[in-house]
Parts: structure tokens; C-alpha cells; sequence
């Protein structure tokens, strides 16, 4: 069966460009295929962080993961840190990566230019990565637009590890939806939105309340001239918005476009199709907050399954590789 894999940090509360551009795709590909799904808390680490704040943003970025609607009874859904193969495995991804081939990463020269402590781990990141998905002999990896350089760059490594040490890794591609790949902060269109980025009003959180989405999307930057067409390059705002449309309404931007001539029609639209979008979202994040313990059972089930399947292929790498087996 088709396995799928894909991953996502718990470095801030979800907004809408993860959902859009990922969550949704994970969740239609669970029925389809042997779907394996993880909060990446390793990666979060790669930037300075609080450590209480991150165990909470790791187990209710699980229980958000459920309320999307994934069913760990269809997929398996775990931690990063619970499953040791993955940081082990990255130490060999690391090994069969280039350093110029890192280096070349735009992820990493976004996250890293400006500050003032840059770890040795956001550099590496692509190469744990790479890792997470080969562990599971990934076909196919739904992600954003902005994952497609890492997704790349895992295939290269999974083609040299086995040109140079035979058959381990199955070369996975990336799934990439048609609409909502890329969406851009509201008040800044040329840069993506994101959890970690300081943009309250340009960044919709699938928890912002409805009212505070209505206002965001109001708000949303566009130009002066009140044409509505689909163009990135022209119309940077406006796009946005219907890329927005097209993916909370399962259409392609330039379809969502159809019967809107205006903007304030265009932002009425958007915004009630995002409100009723995640309102069943919103209701089942509440109710699983309230059980804690339950989600934590869940995720050590998860765990062992996604064990069972990571210690197999990390076993065939170390034979391989050339790592003594006693
Ligand atoms: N703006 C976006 N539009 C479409 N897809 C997006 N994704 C992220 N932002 C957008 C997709 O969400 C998935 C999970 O992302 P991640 O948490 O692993 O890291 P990220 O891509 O770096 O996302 P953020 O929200 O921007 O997090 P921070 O701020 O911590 O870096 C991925 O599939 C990603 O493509």
C-alpha cells in the first residue's frame, strides 16, 4: 500500500497556511494509503525555545492534529522524541548530505539571517528530516510549497545512500495541493504565512475566534484598483485571498474567482468560508483539550507502532552502512 508520511513542528500555535497547505491533505490521504503522521519536536529545537512551552505545544499540537481529523484508529500519529530511531538515523543522513548542499537550503537562510544565535542543529534540520521520512519507506510526503527544497534534497540523499551502500530507502516525492500551497501573511504578501513569524494580524490561527478571522481578512492587505483576478506577480494581496477561498472551498484560485468582482465581496467570501471551515475544528480541539491523558495514551500508541516500522529500516541502513551488528 502507498505509505505516506509527513511531519510538522510544534514551534507555535497552527495557523492557517499549515492547514491549508498540509493538514487537510494528510487528513483525505489517511483513508487512502498506510498514513504515518508526527509532531516534529526535535526540530523544534533547532531555535531558541522555552522547554515548558514546548511540551505543551507538542501534546496539544497532537490534540489539534485529532480535532483536523486524524484518526489514530487510520493512521499513525506520534512524537518524534518517543520513536530514538529518527535522531539516530539523522546522524547517517548527515553523513551522506553534503555540506553544499545544506548550505544551499533557503529555509535555513530565512531562519538564520538577522540572528543573533544560529545552532548547528538549523543547519543540519533538512538531514533529520530526511531521516524522519526514509524511516518509514515513504512514497509520498504531503506537504507545503515551502518543503518542496527539503523534500528535493531527501530524495537526492535516499538516490546516494543507496548508489553507495545498495537498496535501503524508498525515494519518496512530495504532494503538493493545488490550491493553498503557499499562503502568504495578509498584511505582508510577499512572505509566507507562519507560526513563528511576529505578524498577529497578517497570521490567522485555527483558533483565532470567529470575529477576530473576520477581522483579519478584512484587514487583509490588497491595492487600490478593485479588480479581482488570480495574479501573484500583479495582484499579490488579492491572490492571496483567492487562493485562501480556493483551498477552504475545494476549488482552484482562479475558479474561486468566479461571480467576484469586488473586494469587499472577495473578503466577505474568504472569511466566511474560512469561519465555517474551522469551526468543527475549533469545537473538537476543545473537547480533546479537556483530556490530556487520553491524547497522551494515544500518542505512546502511536509511538510503538511507528517504532515497530522505524527499527526495521534503520536496522537494513546500519547493516548497510557498514555498522557492526553484534
Ligand atoms: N504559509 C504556508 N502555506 C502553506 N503551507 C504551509 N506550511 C507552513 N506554512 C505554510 C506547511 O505546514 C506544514 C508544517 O510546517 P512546519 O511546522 O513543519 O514548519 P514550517 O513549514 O516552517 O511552518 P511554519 O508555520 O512557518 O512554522 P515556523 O514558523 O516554526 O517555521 C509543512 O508541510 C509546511 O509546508
Amino acid at each position: 500500500m502507498n505509505r505516506v508520511f509527513s511531519g510538522i513542528k510544534p514551534s507555535g500555535e497552527v495557523q492557517l497556511g499549515n492547514y491549508l497547505g498540509a493538514l487537510q491533505n494528510w487528513v483525505s490521504m489517511q483513508d487512502e494509503s498506510d498514513a504515518v503522521y508526527c509532531v516534529v519536536d526535535l526540530h523544534a529545537l533547532t531555535v531558541p525555545h522555552d522547554a515548558d512551552e514546548l511540551r505543551s505545544s507538542t501534546l496539544s499540537l497532537a490534540q489539534m492534529l485529532m480535532a483536523v481529523g486524524l484518526d489514530p484508529e487510520r493512521c499513525i500519529l506520534f512524537v518524534q522524541s518517543h520513536v530514538q530511531e529518527h535522531a539516530e538515523c539523522a546522524w547517517l543522513m548527515e553523513c551522506t548530505a553534503a555540506f553544499g548542499e545544506l548550505r544551499r537550503m533557503t529555509q535555513f537562510k530565512d531562519k538564520s539571517t538577522g540572528n543573533e544565535f544560529v545552532s548547528a542543529g538549523l543547519f543540519t534540520y533538512p538531514a533529520l528530516q530526511a531521516a524522519d521520512i526514509l524511516l518509514y519507506d515513504t512514497n509520498q510526503v504531503p506537504v507545503g510549497e515551502d518543503q518542496r527544497q527539503h523534500i528535493e534534497l531527501t530524495r537526492d540523499i535516499a538516490i546516494r545512500f543507496n548508489s553507495r551502500f545498495g537498496d535501503t530507502f524508498t525515494v519518496p516525492e512530495a504532494v503538493i495541493p493545488p490550491s493553498g500551497a503557499r499562503v502568504m501573511d495578509l498584511q505582508h504578501p510577499d512572505r509566507k504565512m507562519s507560526k513563528s513569524e511576529e505578524s498577529p494580524q497578517g497570521t490567522i490561527l485555527i483558533l483565532d475566534p470567529p470575529e477576530v478571522i473576520e477581522k483579519k481578512i478584512k484587514r487583509a492587505v490588497t491595492d487600490s484598483n478593485d479588480e479581482v483576478f488570480f495574479d501573484v506577480e500583479k495582484k499579490p494581496g488579492v491572490s492571496n485571498l483567492l487562493s485562501i477561498l480556493g483551498a477552504a472551498t475545494g476549488k482552484t484560485p482562479k475558479e474561486a474567482c468566479d461571480g467576484i468582482t469586488r473586494y469587499g465581496d472577495l473578503k466577505n467570501a474568504t472569511a466566511e468560508a474560512v469561519i465555517e471551515l474551522l469551526r468543527p475544528v475549533q469545537e473538537k480541539y476543545y473537547t480533546l483539550a479537556d483530556d490530556p491523558a487520553e491524547t497522551s495514551r494515544l500518542i505512546a500508541k502511536g509511538a510503538e507502532k511507528a517504532r515497530e516500522v522505524a527499527s526495521t529500516t534503520l536496522s537494513r541502513a546500519r547493516q548497510n552502512i557498514g555498522l557492526l551488528n553484534l
